[in-house]
């Protein structure tokens, strides 16, 4: 097999093995495939390596992963004196909070970037080394390449924070990103170990009675508007506050959505805190429609079938419909 980041790789081993202290760091909001990136390259840094390496995030650690990452823990960006490590590494879009824990780079610093995300852009920090590709279906994928093209020996564990984050960004083997390779990483990553159907049970299919009754709140609000192609709900802070769900909850109503077959895409408005906005796009790949195109108008990211933006305003409800001011 050949490997497109064969010089990357190499070189980031390196980097691994000169470094004393290593930061990885998640982005905002969390989801399965940053946790996955982050947490197999710290069992692996610590375990192989021998290396102090913490996890850094601007978010908690998502609920609902706990049961699979056993008592993993983000340190919080309050807590951390990023000047007193000597690499950094970001694990998948790296746009969501990078910047926000490392503002500067220290004069002995190395920063590697890894991620899947189209258009990667860092205004502050400059990265010594990146890998990223977009035809990756997630950073986990990304780092199974890793640890194969250096022969690495990957563990039960290891196996399980991949695949966690492989069925995370496939949405369970379910989006046009899943390959006949995801596949074979996938079967591998079983042999190792990984009990698929037990992290599909502990980290996707349970859900609270608080995030169903969100689910339904937005499904009953959901309008067509036949025009545009667009099928479209909202969430409002009150929502939220009045079934005590949190906005973890809210990730999946778009792609529910999207599974009307007249609508082209997707989308869902949910209040923030601080006076913002999020919008969730979807589309699937036989409806034609780039909905990152629509995302990066209004300066959000994201991919092709899946992206996100955020603009400021709270959601008012009038007669005619919600409107934004
Ligand atoms: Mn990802």
């Amino acid at each position: 097999m050949t490997y497109k980041f064969a010089k990357e790789f190499t070189e980031i081993k390196r980097e691994f093995e000169k470094a004393k202290k290593i930061l990885l760091v998640a982005h905002q909001r969390p989801d399965s495939d940053t946790v996955g990136s982050v947490f197999v390259l710290r069992e692996f840094l610590r375990n192989n390596f021998g290396k102090k390496a913490d996890a850094a995030c601007p978010d908690s650690f998502p609920e609902h992963l706990a049961d699979i990452f056993e008592g993993s823990e983000f340190l919080s960006s309050s807590e951390i004196d990023v000047s007193l490590y000597d690499l950094i590494v970001g694990c998948d879009a790296v746009e969501r909070g990078f910047e926000k824990i490392v503002s500067r780079k220290e004069k002995n610093q190395k920063i590697i970037l890894i991620d899947h995300h189209p258009h990667l852009e860092m205004k502050k920090v400059r990265p010594d080394i990146v890998v990223s590709d977009e035809n990756y279906s997630a950073v986990c994928e990304i780092l199974f390449d890793f640890f194969d093209f250096h022969r690495i020996e990957i563990t039960k564990k290891m196996a399980t924070y991949l695949l966690t984050g492989i069925l995370g960004d496939t949405g369970i083997f379910q989006h046009a990103n899943t390959t006949p390779r995801v596949m074979e990483i996938a079967a591998s990553l079983m042999k190792k170990g990984a009990p698929l159907s037990k992290i599909i049970q502990l980290s996707f299919k349970s859900k609270k009675l608080e995030t169903l009754k969100l689910w339904g709140r937005a499904l009953e609000r959901a309008e067509m508007n036949e025009k545009a192609g667009v099928i479209m709900s909202y969430i409002t802070k009150e929502d939220l506050e009045e079934l005590g769900a949190t906005s973890e909850d809210i990730s999946s109503v778009a792609e529910i959505l999207n599974t009307v077959s007249e609508a082209k895409f997707s989308l869902v408005l949910a209040e923030r805190e601080d006076n913002r906005i999020k919008g969730s796009l979807r589309s699937e790949w036989y409806k034609n429609v780039d909905v990152s195109e629509i995302a990066r108008n209004l300066r959000g990211g994201g991919h092709r079938l899946a992206s996100g933006f955020e603009i400021t305003g709270r959601l008012v409800k009038k007669k005619e419909g919600i409107s934004i001011e």
